[in-house]
């Protein structure tokens, strides 16, 4: 510990902290965190089904530092840059890795820079991108024509590329299904989570294998990839050229890990699916009102995915089910605006208040 950086000590509760064992990041250096990860497991009392012994778990991700999942990469992408002598970060984003890359390059004391989709991003993404000082530079393309620029920027440049092609994030984020695990103390059976460019799902599968490989356990979920209708390459197959969704997040046509993914889905016996965007949004209100968790539409569809494949018996009773919610609903106050009754507008009086609630 002695030898450490200032940063690297036991107050730190960040994932390296915990998990350094696990990752590869070097003794020297100097971690860059903001005590990511810890995020809850909460029970979801109306999804279990008691008659079929079904125990059903939410993930909570949008307790992150930055409101989602993406903080768990962050850390060891921003880590390692910094370590390797990278002056910049790089990314493109559906919004999320720009917010984190953005809040973990500003705690690095180094730029970021964000390609997003011009106007489809949720507006707290980008207020957190702007205040976090970021250069944000939208496109009049999608998700998938950013991703193609910033992958074919030049290497000698010393700006890290962050998104989930660098191996980093994956690291980072397999830890969820490393806490996943240290909190139930078994695996889950089955684990359902939103795809876009699939990075997240490869990622909990390298987790679920290493803790299994360490012989934490003895058994891995099926992981099941839960899609948009209108952005489901996986579902149909091949990459969709024109994705569209409310689900901003998840508005990709070309995932970048399209093999890890397929991978994982064949190694573990899980499946693809993919839900409609009213599905989406009935399944982000049905977890606020009933549930009391607000995620963003994105997350909500590992929820969709599961109501229909608890509807439809592909699952086996007996069983234990994690959905990870993968971002925090405040995120997207339009979409949640938009879905919801308007407030009444009364006189400042009692009996108009009291009147507008016996209404
Ligand atoms: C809330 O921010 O791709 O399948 O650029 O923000 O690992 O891509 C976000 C993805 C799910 C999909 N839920 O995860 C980005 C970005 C939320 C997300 C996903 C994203 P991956």
């Amino acid at each position: 510990m002695e030898n450490l950086p200032p940063s690297n000590r036991s107050t730190d509760a960040g994932l390296i902290a915990r998990y350094g064992d696990y990752l590869p990041v070097p003794k020297s250096a100097q971690w860059i965190s903001l005590n990511e990860g810890s995020t809850p497991l909460v029970r979801l009392h109306t999804l279990c089904d008691p008659g079929r012994g079904i125990e059903v778990f939410a993930k909570v991700e949008g307790a992150n530092p930055t409101g989602s999942f993406k903080d768990r990469g962050m850390t060891v992408a921003l880590t390692m840059a910094v370590h390797d002598g990278s002056e910049a970060v790089i990314c493109a984003s559906t919004g999320n890795t720009s917010a984190a890359a953005a809040a973990y390059a500003a705690r690095a004391g180094i730029r970021a820079f964000v390609v997003i989709p011009d106007g489809k991003i949720a507006l707290g993404k980008l207020a957190q991108a702007m205040m976090h000082g970021a250069k944000v530079i939208q496109i009049t393309g999608d998700f998938d024509d950013g991703m193609e620029i910033v992958k074919s920027m030049p290497t000698e440049a010393p700006v890290a590329l962050v998104n989930s092609v660098n191996p980093f994030r994956l690291h980072g984020q397999k830890t969820a299904a490393f806490e996943i695990i240290d909190t139930l103390g078994k695996a889950p059976d089955y684990h359902f989570l939103p795809v876009g460019n699939a990075g997240n799902i490869s990622a909990y599968w390298m987790g679920y294998t290493e803790y299994y490989e360490a012989r934490k356990v003895n058994t891995r979920p099926a992981m099941v990839g839960c899609q948009a209708a209108g952005a489901a390459p996986f579902v149909s197959g091949r990459p969709v050229s024109n994705p569209e969704t409310l689900a901003t997040a998840i508005r990709i046509g070309n995932p970048q890990s399209w093999e890890l993914a397929q991978q994982a889905r064949e190694a573990s016996g899980g499946w693809f699916l993919a839900s409609d965007d009213d599905a989406i949004l009935s399944a982000q209100k049905f977890l606020a009102h009933r549930e009391g968790i607000f995620c963003e539409p994105a997350s909500a569809v590992s929820v969709a995915g599961l109501i229909t494949a608890l509807g439809d018996e592909s699952l086996e009773d007996g069983t234990t089910i994690v959905c990870t919610l993968t971002g925090q609903g405040l995120k997207d106050p339009d979409t949640a605006i938009a879905q919801s009754p308007e407030p009444v507008r009364v006189a400042p009086t009692l009996t108009a208040v009291r009147d507008s609630i016996l209404d």
